[in-house]
């Protein structure tokens, strides 16, 4: 390494003690890529897994390479022997934010697991020039700009590969870019492959995020799943999707035929994994490509029926792609007359309405061409797919019963605790040894040392280096100064009502009053959120905007500033995140039960120490069975109940509000002057009406009992050694939740590789 690197700077005249950390990390960059060129392009014989997916939400890569290659320590020392450090080679390195949360994140977890576990398979993406929004705040409001990650010289490699893509008379260019995926200890690599739009032209963005939508031609990849708010962006996404899924069949088919199989034999050969409805428009397209090969058209379906499995994310009505057959019909009409003898088929098949393809409005529902038109249907957590099969694709569970399986969601250990958490996971292997690494169910081994009182304080001591560690860079970054000393309580994750960030602002005001009366908490309590919103999602917008001008407000009052203070980090990212998870205390859950479909932000603050505070929703559930009662802190309605609220329509907001004199004060408070005063008229006054005029998102129904519940985390916490034990059983039982186990099962279920 040394060599290499020195060679590298002498060819620009520079040395490893005096480059810049621009030239010491082009430098790296150079030496692990050819590390990794020389591994095995992993290609058997046998059923091989494509990972199809609009959002690979991979983050920054270098450290995570070397991790994998086996040379973080070496690389390390190295720098360090010349007084530099990695850490500041990882701030040069642009995040390739690909995905806009979750289910990106997974996508990416999942492809180091299929390299780790040394299974066949390839990821299928889109290469953005423009991943997700930068967020910066101003005026105490979310306003948007473009982050262009794409470098030089970075991690993509240009292929030679050019698939043609249709879209009815106009065709357009997919050119082929690689990357190659490392797995933990693995001799070889997988691809992940990301196709971009020969020509785009980047000078089509005008201000901030905002870009000419018609110009199909130069803007397809443009952005990462621009605003669906207009005609215009909906109809570029349908070309997004199409020309993924065009791409991606082309690719998957001239593969096959490379691998030695023929066509009809296309699902002895692939596995193609749906995630989400995003590429749903494979099935059909791949259909299209085997009839004209000249495969008989019943044939052809069958084939790709024994070859698509399909993942479902989400319940949210809002999120089930539908879209208008006549939008398709504008896009892809090559597509149609697919769709229609799809549809005929379920139709003459089955009477029951709620599972047509093509709905009577002429609606396109696209989960249901995954479900009749695939082999496996799957959710992401136990209770997620439970309400899959009892309530929302209940009709599809009565038809094919044997298709549903569950695969809870995981995370790459690798990254989420080995990478942004070096001194616990050191500290881990100190006390149980390495085999966690691999077979993360060793880390239920620490559970022994529950009552050791040495290891007890030393969980509490790493944690605490953690927090001082976040509190400089949040002192760096967003110029806030925060006590090592205060309990950090964290929600980080998309802003949305059903995830309720807005009844943790609830929670904020009633601490302030609290403090404002003289009972004072027994240590500051420190709140932090890290949240995007959809830039057409005005609510969520209005919510940030509740959130920093309560920052401001506790800020600028020196009664409450020294006991409660509230941080919301802007532009809260992959990276950000691996520094927010080792120093959190308290991980905020507290979705409305039923809405959240796992959760993985849950899991990787579990294992890196935090304890949950959440509603038994998504995989909150799967954290209790495996912690136990003591360890975790539930409140709140259960999804039961929940549902049955929405079956009923017997949640009623206003009603809440008007009996309950307590909550009635904590809701007026968001339009009281002292806010307005910092903040905006509209958007709080919005919000308000919102919380108490509508039912969906029932942010009043568990305010109660989470206050309640949030009061008795927080005494807990006082006792810390009992609190250091709650720590020490979630890490022990986080090893469930290793990404390595959920693709194990995947392959076990679905794939069968
Ligand atoms: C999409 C949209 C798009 C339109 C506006 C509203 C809306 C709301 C939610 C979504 C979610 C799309 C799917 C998704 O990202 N699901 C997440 O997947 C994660 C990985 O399985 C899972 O952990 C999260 O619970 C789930 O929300």
């Amino acid at each position: 390494m040394e060599h290499y690197l020195t060679e590298y700077l002498a060819k620009q005249k520079t040395t490893l003690d005096d480059c810049t950390d621009e030239q010491l990390y082009a430098a790296m960059l150079s030496f692990v890529k050819e590390q990794t060129a020389r591994l095995v392009k992993k290609d058997d014989k046998g059923r091989k897994v494509y990972y199809l997916s609009a959002e690979f939400l991979i983050g920054r890569l270098l450290s995570n390479n070397l991790l994998n290659l086996g040379l973080y320590e070496q690389a390390n020392q190295l720098l360090a022997a010349h007084g530099r450090s990695l850490a500041a080679l990882e701030e040069v390195e642009p995040e390739p934010a690909l995905g806009n949360g979750g289910l990106g994140r997974l996508a990416a977890c999942f492809l180091d697991s299929i390299a780790t576990l040394n299974l066949n398979g390839e990821g299928i993406g889109l290469c953005y020039h423009f991943g997700l929004f930068r967020q910066k705040f101003e005026h105490n409001s979310q306003h948007e700009y473009p982050d262009h990650w794409l470098e030089k010289e970075g991690w993509l490699r240009k292929t030679d590969t050019v698939f043609p893509v249709n879209f009815g008379e106009t065709q357009v260019k997919a050119r082929m870019f690689e990357l190659d995926v490392t797995g933990y200890g693995a001799d070889h690599v997988i691809p992940l492959r990301l196709f971009d739009l020969e020509q785009v032209d980047e000078e089509l963005v005008s201000e901030g995020i905002s870009f000419d939508k018609k110009d199909i031609r130069h803007n397809l990849t443009l952005f990462l799943y621009p605003d669906d708010s207009d005609e215009q962006g909906r109809l570029l996404r349908i070309y997004q999707q199409y020309f993924l899924v065009s791409a991606a069949a082309q690719q998957i088919l001239q593969d096959t035929l490379r691998r030695g199989y023929s066509l009809d034999q296309l699902a002895e050969a692939a596995v193609i994994q749906i995630n989400d409805t995003h590429p749903t428009m494979i099935i059909p397209e791949l259909i299209r490509l085997l009839v004209e090969s000249g495969i008989g058209l019943d044939d052809a379906v069958r084939i790709v029926s024994k070859t698509c499995a399909y993942t479902n994310h989400t319940i949210l009505a809002e999120a089930l792609e539908t879209w208008p057959l006549a939008y398709l019909e504008q896009v892809v009409p090559q597509l149609i007359p697919i769709i229609e003898h799809l549809d005929k088929r379920v139709k003459a098949a089955f009477s029951d309405p709620a599972v047509a393809i093509i709905d009577e409005r002429e609606q396109v529902h696209m989960a249901h061409i995954d479900i009749h038109y695939g082999f496996s249907v799957n959710g992401v957590a136990k209770l997620h797919t439970d309400i899959l099969k009892e309530s929302e694709l209940a009709p599809f569970y009565h038809l094919y019963p044997e298709r549903f399986h569950n695969e809870t969601n995981g995370i790459t250990f690798r990254r989420w605790l080995m990478l942004c958490n070096p001194k616990l996971n050191d500290y881990i292997s100190s006390l149980i040894g390495d085999g966690f690494k691999k077979d993360a169910m060793q880390l239920k081994k620490l559970s022994a040392f529950a009552d050791d009182p040495a290891v007890l304080q030393t969980l509490l001591e790493l944690k605490h280096q953690n927090k001082a560690a976040l509190a400089q860079e949040i002192l760096q970054r967003e110029g806030v100064r925060i006590d090592p000393d205060s309990v950090y309580d964290i929600q980080i994750k998309r802003l949305h009502e059903y995830k309720r960030q807005q009844m943790n602002a609830l929670y904020a005001i009633w601490k302030y009053f609290q403090i404002k009366q003289g009972i004072l908490p027994k240590r500051p309590i420190t709140m932090i959120f890290g949240a995007k919103a959809a830039p057409a999602y005005t609510i969520a917008k209005d919510i940030i905007h509740l959130i920093l001008c309560l920052q401001q407000l506790f800020a600028s009052d020196p009664e409450v500033d020294p006991y409660l203070k509230i941080v919301m980090v802007e532009n809260y990212n992959v990276s950000y995140a691996e520094k927010l998870i080792p120093a959190c205390d308290i991980s905020e859950q507290i979705s409305l039960a039923s809405k959240e479909a796992s959760g993985t932000g849950n899991m990787k603050l579990m294992l890196n120490g935090a304890v949950t505070l959440g509603t038994m929703d998504g995989a909150n559930v799967e954290i209790h069975d495996l912690v136990g009662e003591q360890n975790i802190y539930i409140f709140g309605a259960s999804s039961d109940e929940v549902i049955k609220l929405y079956a009923q329509k017997s949640y009623h907001a206003g009603k809440l509000y008007d009996s309950n004199p307590e909550i009635e004060k904590l809701v007026d408070f968001i339009i009281d002057k002292k806010l307005l005063r910092i903040g905006d008229v509209l958007p709080l006054c919005r919000l308000y009406k919102e919380i108490v005029g509508k039912h969906w998102f029932k942010t009043l129904l568990d305010l109660k009992d989470y206050i309640k519940v949030k009061e008795r985390m927080l005494s807990d916490y006082e006792d810390r050694t009992a609190w250091s034990k709650k720590m020490l059983y979630n890490i022990a039982g986080a090893g469930y939740f290793s990404s390595d186990r959920t693709i194990a099962q995947y392959n076990h279920d679905i794939w069968k590789l």
